[in-house]
């Protein structure tokens, strides 16, 4: 049985690391080449439970940990009809942030561990390519002042880049680091290429579960 669907690619990083700057250009790129792409951002904060989120993060509401932790989650769970259909019509979809934003933010606070952290998105489509955008926390703090948001601090940051790099190990998971502290077109051009590999290896693939 043959499949041809679209590509689910992630971008993900600490705060500043070019993840939004670059899905847009890869998803421009993607449809300069004739393929149908489109954009996705986790958290979304259009929906209700987005909603909730977008004041926790701007810190106008107050949420219990374990809570916003399934919030977000079920803002990408909210999200999966909508994430099958597009993959289903061919469209290939370039995520901001995923699972792994969840787990690695969360999992940086006292007391949660990664296992607790993974167990509400088990069963999330799968990303055919997760990109992680490396870049010292240091010198994405040179990029400019954090903002207000909740989470935008060096120390933190620090904390979710090494949760980060221990969820890196899971080899189930088709990670590919780029070193992000280079030019905006030297970022896109490696970006371009994994990409182009990954839409190629996958079309023919049935969609997996995290
Ligand atoms: P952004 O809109 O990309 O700036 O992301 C908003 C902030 O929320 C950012 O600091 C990362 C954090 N974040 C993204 N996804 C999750 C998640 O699933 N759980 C938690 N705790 N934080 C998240």
């Amino acid at each position: 049985m043959s499949y041809r669907r679209g590509a689910l690619i992630v971008l993900e990083g600490v705060d500043k690391a070019g993840k939004t700057t670059q899905c847009k250009q890869l998803v421009h790129a993607l449809q300069q080449s004739g393929r149908p792409a489109e954009m996705m951002r986790f958290p979304d904060r259009t929906t209700q439970i987005g909603q909730l989120i977008s004041c926790y993060l701007e810190k106008k509401n107050n949420l219990e940990d374990h809570t916003v932790h399934l919030l977000f989650s079920a803002n990408r769970w909210e999200m999966v009809p909508l994430i099958k259909k597009k993959l289903d019509q061919g469209i290939i979809l370039v995520v901001d942030r995923y699972a792994f934003s969840g787990v690695a933010f969360t999992s940086a606070k006292p007391g949660f561990t990664l296992e607790w952290c993974k167990q509400p998105d088990v069963g999330l489509p799968k990303p055919d390519l997760v990109m992680f955008l490396q870049l010292n926390p240091n010198v994405a703090a040179e990029r400019g002042e954090f903002g207000t948001e909740r989470y935008e601090t060096s120390v933190f940051q620090r904390t979710v880049q090494q949760r980060f790099e221990q969820l890196m190990k899971d080899t189930s998971v088709n990670w590919k680091v780029i070193d992000a502290a280079r030019s905006i077109e030297e970022v896109h051009n490696d970006i371009k290429v994994l990409c182009e590999n990954s839409i190629n290896a996958s079309e023919n693939l049935p969609l997996g579960e995290l």
